[in-house]
């Protein structure tokens, strides 16, 4: 019986991949991990699939172009539902999200929450080497989405979660409005809006020390115009 599955979205990750990889496998020993990669032209595919050789608890998703965080998630979800796994934890490639606090994301789903979000913004959360501007970006986004669509959790953005097979295969049912990063909102807003329950789990957020961040000015643009969309609709 095929129980959790980590999916690892990544773009142009070969200087962090591999060792995030073995970490995850030590805080989640009986996880197989799924990486969803869009062809990253620095080759994190190629490693990936040099190292399932020896791992047979990796396997990839190799898509053909960079389609998006949204639907890089939709498909890991789609993939685990038909491959009978019965909880979904995504994380970024980078060290961002640390793999130590994987375990504490799946007890809670296991204890029956429908939806874990690793949160930088409960007590006991934090972020660390983000410069003041991206600090500020953050806060504001998860601000205004929050207000916006009368959202309970604290940490709207972050893709450090954990889904129940019931979160899963509620989810699957509707293709996501947004492709990119806004739909971690748009996720967030149909559990909250299905009355799936969600708990938060501290973190402590890291920036990345290796490799570039992906997020661009048309990202968060389109960010926000995918809250004011949502809004419209509540
Ligand atoms: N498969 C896939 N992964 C992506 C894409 N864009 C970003 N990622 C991955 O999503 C995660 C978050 O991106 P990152 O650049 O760290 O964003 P930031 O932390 O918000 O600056 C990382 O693991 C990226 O490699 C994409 O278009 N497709
Ligand atoms: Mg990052």
């Amino acid at each position: 019986m095929a129980g959790q599955l980590i999916c690892i979205p990544t773009y142009d990750e070969a200087s962090n991949i591999l060792r995030l990889v073995e970490r995850v496998h030590e805080a989640a020993p009986d996880a197989d991990v799924l990486v969803i990669d869009d062809a990253s032209p620095d080759g994190t595919g190629d490693l990936v699939r040099d190292r399932m050789l020896k791992d047979a608890q990796l396997e990839i998703m190799a898509r053909p172009l960079k389609l998006g965080l949204g639907t890089a998630y939709m498909a890991g979800f789609a993939y685990a539902l038909q491959h009978g796994y019965t909880s979904v934890l995504t994380m970024d490639s980078d060290f961002s999200h640390p793999p130590e606090r994987i375990p504490a994301l799946i007890a809670a789903v296991e204890s029956g929450t429908h939806l874990s979000v690793g949160s930088r913004y409960v007590p006991g959360g934090a972020i660390q080497g983000w410069a003041p501007g991206r600090r500020v970006l953050s806060a504001t986004a998860n601000f205004v989405a929050r207000q916006l669509l009368r959202l309970h959790t604290h940490d709207c953005t972050g893709g450090f979660r954990c889904y129940s097979l019931r979160a899963l295969q509620f989810l699957v049912t509707k293709p996501l409005r947004s492709s990119g990063y806004s739909a971690l909102v748009e996720l967030l807003t149909r559990c909250e809006r299905a009355g799936l329950t969600i708990v938060e789990v501290p973190i402590t957020f890291t920036d990345r020390t290796l490799g570039q961040s992906k997020i661009s000015r048309q990202e968060i643009f389109r960010a926000m115009v995918t809250v004011f969309r949502l809004a419209g609709r509540s």
